[in-house]
């Protein structure tokens, strides 16, 4: 059956709070995990504490049917903020996940797990390109789809890792005509990958069906996600006129900007 309670780590932030509206059913509790205070919604459940928090961590997961872990750092810090929340966060939630019995966790990897992969390595560039981190932001994304792998490995949880590309409500520059994924089909990509017949271990690109994408669908259909918004709708007043050239670094490289930024250096 579909997932009857979802646990949402990181739910008053960016994604969190895009999504929460867009997964609210008739029949599912939302249940909402996260360090700042929430006001439950009709459907929804607040838990107020850290994934760097295991007990915390652990009562919030108990009777969850799938686990869609959002909470981190979003950007680039410093070292041991990265490894404490991203990385030792994500170990917490995927230890409570086996514990609690949960079928699915759903991760939120980033492009910038592949920052360094360039249009040279494949158009479309598959999901599965090797890491190529950006930053140690970057670097946590793949250590956190690493951990995925692991604990699918070793305890048959089912894993779907998406390294997403821009989830805003809409597109803000030229790369993103590329790399926007809209808060609706951030929500497509959850039920995908939460959905009964979705098993196994996947890293797929949390990216909308934009007329500018080079990064492959064919992952994220695999699960059933098909993304139906196309960024092109923007292009005109995000453009003026100015074509993007595709060899400039921004929109040759998958992580742009996030290449040049100084190391250990909060965004
Ligand atoms: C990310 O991973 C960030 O969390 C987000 O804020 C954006 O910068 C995004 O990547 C992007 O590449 O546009």
């Amino acid at each position: 059956a579909a997932p009857s309670t979802l646990l949402l780590t990181g739910a008053a932030g960016n994604m969190g709070t895009l999504l929460r509206p867009r997964l609210a059913r008739d029949g599912r509790i939302l249940r909402l995990l996260d360090t700042a205070e929430l006001q439950a919604r009709p459907g929804e459940q607040v838990r107020t504490g850290s994934v760097t928090d295991p007990d915390a961590v652990a009562a919030a997961t108990a009777g969850a049917d799938a686990v869609v872990h959002l909470a981190g750092i979003s950007g680039e810090a410093g070292w041991d903020d990265i490894l404490a929340v991203n990385v030792e966060g994500t170990r917490t939630v995927l230890d409570a996940a086996v514990a609690a019995g949960v079928r699915t966790v759903v991760l939120a990897s980033s492009n910038h797990a592949a920052g360094f992969r360039t249009r040279d390595d494949g158009v479309p560039l598959p999901a599965t390109v090797g890491p190529a981190p950006d930053t140690y932001y970057g670097w946590s994304k793949h250590a956190m789809e690493g951990l995925g792998r692991l604990y699918h490995e070793r305890f048959g949880l089912t894993v779907v890792s998406a390294r997403i590309g821009s989830c805003f409500p809409r597109p803000s520059n030229a790369r993103m005509l590329a790399t926007w994924l809209s808060p609706d089909d951030a929500a497509r990509l959850v039920e995908a990958a939460v959905a009964p017949g979705t098993r196994g271990h996947h890293v797929v690109w949390g990216v909308s069906a934009n007329t500018r994408r080079w990064w492959s669908p064919a992952e994220g259909a695999a699960i059933g996600f098909h993304p139906r918004d196309d960024a092109e709708v923007f292009a005109e007043e995000l453009l003026d006129g100015a074509e993007p050239d595709p060899a400039d670094p921004v929109h040759h490289r998958v992580g742009g900007a996030f290449c040049d930024a100084p190391l250990g250096v909060p965004m």
